[in-house]
C-alpha cells in the first residue's frame, strides 16, 4: 500500500481545485506546492480574471463553461468567500474579428442570452467607451469576473477541510512512475501515491519535460489606472468586463470592483517575451505603460486617468492556445493539465472536476478531446 492515493504538485489555480475534489470524493490526498499559498509568482494573482460563456475561442468550451459557473457558485456557498461576480461582459471589434464572430458563433450555436450591439447602441448603453462607427459589440449578461486568489483561497480551504494534506514551500525535485506507483521527491521529503496530478502552471517544461506538448512561458502586465472624468461609471453596477480588438491588439478590462482607490485593471492579450520563471523582468517599464494608456484612451478616453500600479504574470501557452488536460502519454498512473494559454482561469474549478473524474474514475463525461496533448504529436518540442 503506497502513502497516498493521490499526489497532486502544484496549488495554484487547477492544482488547489483538483486536491479538493479528490479529497471530497474520500482520497487520500497530498498536495505539494514550491510556494506560501496563494502567491504571486505564476499565473493565479490580479485580483481578477474574466469569465464568459459565449466562448470565441471554440464552441466546445462552452458546456465546460456552464459546469464551471453553476461550480464557482457552489463553491461561494461552501466557502463563505466571494470570487465569482456577474457584472456582465462585453467584446467588441469589427464584424469579421475573432473575438467576436468566434463569440457569436458560440452564443448562437448553445442558445446564450446575448445581445448583439451596433456602434451607437453600445454608446449609448456604456457611455464610457468610443467606439468606431463600423465596431459591433456581443454584450452577455452572464459574463463578468473571478478572483483568482480568493479562488485558490477557497479550493486549498476546503481541501483541507476535507482531508487532504497540503504541502507548503517544498518544492518537487523528481517524479517517476511505474505499474506499481508514483513517486515524488522533494527538497525535503520521498512520498508514493498510486496516482499523480500535475498541474505545474509556468514550471510545466521543466516538471513535464516527456509530455511532447511545445510550451512557451511568456511575461505578460496587468496595469491599473484610476479614471478620470466621473469615475463611478466605472463600478461593476454601471461597467462590464470588456475585450476590445483593434489596431492588431486585443485588449481586455474590469471595471473598478475593489471600490475606486484600486483603479480599474486593463492588459494585453498575447503581448509579452518568452521568458521562465526565474529569468522572467518583473518590472514594469514606463514605454510599456504609455502605450497601453494610449491604447485605451483611444477607446475608452476617461480611462488612461492616471496610472497607479502594474504586475507581472506568466501565461503558459500551447501552439493552437488549447489546454492540455490528459492522462500523461508514456506514465499511466499521471494525469496532467497544463498549457491554458492565459484564457484557462474561468475554468478552475471545472478542470478540478475533470481532474479527479479521470483519477477516480479512469474517464470522465466532460468534453476534452480538445484537450488532447495527442495533437501535438509531430511538433517540435523545445
Ligand atoms: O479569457 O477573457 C479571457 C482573457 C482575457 C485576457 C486573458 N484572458
Amino acid at each position: 500500500m503506497t502513502g497516498y492515493d493521490t499526489i497532486v504538485i502544484g496549488l495554484g489555480g487547477m492544482g488547489s481545485a483538483a486536491a479538493y475534489r479528490l479529497a471530497q470524493r474520500g482520497q487520500r490526498v497530498l498536495g505539494i506546492e514550491q510556494y506560501a499559498p496563494v502567491h504571486n509568482r505564476g499565473s493565479s494573482h490580479g485580483g481578477s480574471r474574466i469569465t464568459r460563456q459565449a466562448y470565441f475561442e471554440d464552441p466546445a468550451y462552452v458546456p465546460l463553461m456552464l459546469r464551471a459557473h453553476e461550480l464557482w457558485d457552489e463553491i461561494e456557498a461552501d466557502s463563505g468567500r466571494r470570487i465569482f461576480r456577474r457584472c456582465g461582459g462585453v467584446t467588441i471589434g469589427k464584424p469579421d474579428s475573432v473575438p467576436f464572430s468566434g463569440s457569436l458563433r458560440s452564443a448562437r450555436q448553445w442558445n446564450l442570452p446575448h445581445e448583439v450591439l451596433d456602434a451607437d447602441r453600445l454608446r449609448e448603453r456604456l457611455p464610457t467607451m468610443r467606439p468606431a462607427d463600423d465596431d459591433v459589440a456581443l454584450y452577455e449578461q452572464n459574463a463578468g469576473f473571478v478572483v483568482p486568489e480568493a479562488s485558490v483561497a477557497a479550493h486549498l480551504h476546503l481541501a483541507k477541510r476535507a482531508g487532504a494534506d497540503l504541502h507548503y514551500e517544498e518544492q518537487v525535485v523528481t517524479w517517476t512512475s511505474d505499474s506499481s506507483g508514483v513517486r515524488v521527491g522533494t527538497t525535503q521529503n520521498y512520498y508514493t501515491a498510486d496516482q499523480l496530478v500535475i498541474c505545474p502552471g509556468a514550471w510545466a517544461p521543466s516538471l513535464l519535460s516527456g509530455l511532447g506538448v511545445p510550451l512557451r512561458v511568456q511575461r505578460r502586465v496587468q496595469y491599473w489606472f484610476a479614471p478620470g472624468g466621473d469615475p463611478a461609471e466605472f463600478l461593476p453596477e454601471r461597467h462590464p468586463v470588456f475585450l476590445w480588438s483593434g489596431a492588431g491588439k486585443l485588449l481586455y478590462g474590469f471595471p473598478a470592483h475593489n471600490g475606486l482607490g484600486e483603479g480599474v485593471k486593463i492588459a494585453f492579450f498575447g503581448e509579452g517575451g518568452d521568458c521562465t520563471p526565474e529569468d522572467i523582468d518583473r518590472r514594469v517599464h514606463a514605454h510599456e505603460i504609455a502605450e497601453i494608456g494610449a491604447h485605451a484612451g483611444a477607446r475608452i478616453p476617461a480611462l488612461p486617468g492616471r496610472f497607479l500600479r502594474a504586475v507581472t504574470c506568466l501565461y503558459t501557452s500551447t501552439p493552437d492556445e488549447h489546454f492540455v488536460i490528459s492522462r500523461h502519454p508514456s506514465a499511466e498512473r499521471v494525469v496532467v493539465a497544463c498549457g491554458f494559454s492565459g484564457h484557462g482561469f474561468k475554468f478552475t474549478p471545472v478542470v478540478g472536476e475533470v481532474l479527479a473524474d479521470l483519477v477516480t474514475e479512469g474517464g470522465t463525461a466532460h468534453p476534452i478531446s480538445l484537450f488532447d496533448p495527442a495533437r501535438f504529436r509531430h511538433e517540435e518540442c523545445a
